[in-house]
């Protein structure tokens, strides 16, 4: 153990150094095979493509309990008198971990890092106590935020919403909670707040008012926004859509859902999108769908990097692991330009039946090692250029001529109809995609 790793009195992961890349022919479960941080893909490293973020709530706080089940994971942090004492010793487990994996960024909700207290005051010098050490473990390892968020879901307060409660008094707690996790976010440097609304939807049409709550909530983001911007945040605010769990109906549905309210609502202009991959595929999308919306909006935050699992309709949160479905989301987010100020948060957790400390590394590690492939697969598929020229050519008629003066406006309906008949019947013109498909697998 080197003192570098090492930034609290105890060593919460012993015998696990620094995780090395050793490269596609070793087979050692705790070096990476790919993902190597400093090797160029292009004219960026893999780590500033990935810009990889740990989440604090799954990897230090979820103990493995299912609605069956209590928790089965033994974490050492948690041998504390104290939820305050407990709440340290988390925090030297995580920046702990962070450093020996590697990654620059982490994500935190308010309720990971410190207890909530007896009162709001309470809760707030909680927080407030704990950003001050994790501001100081971020200085002394190099680590930095990529979002903060609050926890609006697990006390019974918001078991009918949180900024959507048709209760007045719920929203005030609610926006407590956000404006001191909004503080902690800018002590820290956050690069980006998340929300993502669990509670924000509802279970029967029978007693909910959705106009109502739709505006309120609206209403509470723009508060949210203007204290923000009041006390010196100038990074995103997210929103991280999921289309249902916990609530029957959630409101932030899918990415065209929230896009179609932030332009609505006059919000666009400070707030992106963070998807998750098990999100887009609760709500029937793929992921490369849901971050291909996105694009298309100019509103790409940033991006949970987990995966679902194909036969289970609820969010399982697994580490990412499907190459091609990593490739897809690489093309995309290749074709954005890069993920911007945003990072590739894993929001995964190792199954209740993985209980040693080692496999939270493995599987952090295996998406790390899937990601890179991806780009590297992604990276050579651009630069090989066949699909983008393809894709190019797919949509030519409307480059030139009658087609260009159609997206200009230039043209009415019975113009349009004059031409089908002057033109005749078109091209009968295959969307080739199994060539395309195999262009990908050329790469893999
Ligand atoms: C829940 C989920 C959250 C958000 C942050 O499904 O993904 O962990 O990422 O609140
Ligand atoms: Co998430």
């Amino acid at each position: 153990m080197t003192a570098s790793y090492f930034t609290g009195d105890r060593e919460y992961f012993p015998g696990i150094g620094r995780i090395q890349y050793e490269g596609r022919g070793s087979d050692n479960p705790l070096a990476f095979k790919f993902y190597d941080a400093n090797r160029k893909v292009g004219e960026r490293t893999m780590a500033e493509h990935l810009r990889f973020a740990v989440c604090y709530w799954h990897t230090f706080c979820a103990r493995g309990a299912d609605p069956f089940g209590d928790d089965t994971q033994r974490f050492p942090w948690d041998d504390a008198p104290d939820p305050m004492r407990a709440a340290h010793q988390r925090m030297d487990a995580a920046f702990e971990f962070f450093t020996k994996l590697g990654t620059p960024y982490y994500c935190f909700h308010d309720r990971d890092m410190a207890p909530e207290g007896s009162s709001i005051a309470h809760s707030e010098n909680n927080l407030a106590a704990m950003v001050e050490l994790a501001a100081q473990r971020q200085q002394s390892t190099g680590m930095k935020l990529l979002w903060g968020t609050a926890n609006l879901f697990s006390h019974p307060r918001y078991m009918n919403g949180a900024a959507t409660n048709p209760d007045f008094a719920v929203v005030t707690h609610a926006a407590a909670q956000v404006k001191a996790a909004l503080d902690a976010t800018v002590a820290l440097g956050g690069e980006n707040y998340v929300f993502w609304g669990g509670r924000e939807g509802y279970a029967s049409l029978l007693n909910t008012n959705t106009q109502r709550e739709l505006e309120h909530l609206a209403r509470f983001l723009h508060a949210a926004r203007d204290y923000g911007r009041s006390i010196g945040f100038t990074g995103t605010f997210l929103i991280e859509p999921k289309p249902m769990e916990p609530c029957k109906h959630q409101y932030d549905f899918d990415a065209q859902t929230v896009i179609g309210f932030l332009r609505h609502f006059d919000l666009d202009g400070d707030f992106k999108l963070n998807i998750e991959a098990n999100h887009a595929t609760l709500a029937g999308h793929s992921f490369a769908h849901e971050l291909q919306m996105c694009t298309d909006a100019g509103l790409l935050g940033s991006i949970d990097a987990n995966r679902g699992d194909p036969q289970n309709g609820w969010d399982t949160d697994q580490f990412a692991t499907d190459l091609y479905d990593a490739v897809h989301a690489m093309l995309v987010i290749l074709a954005n330009g890069g993920l911007g100020h945003g990072g590739l948060n894993f929001d995964a957790k190792v199954r209740r039946e993985s209980v040693d400390l080692e496999d939270i590394f493995i599987g952090h590690i295996g998406s790390m090692d899937t990601f890179a492939r991806a780009l590297e697969a992604a990276f050579a598929i651009v630069d090989n250029g066949a699909l983008n020229a393809y894709k190019l050519d797919r949509y030519s008629s409307f480059d030139s001529g009658d087609g260009a003066a159609f997206t200009r406006g230039a043209l009415d309906l019975t113009a349009l109809r004059d031409l089908a008949i002057a033109g005749g019947e078109p091209a009968h013109t295959s969307g080739r995609q199994e060539w395309c498909e195999n262009v990908i697998n050329q790469f893999l």
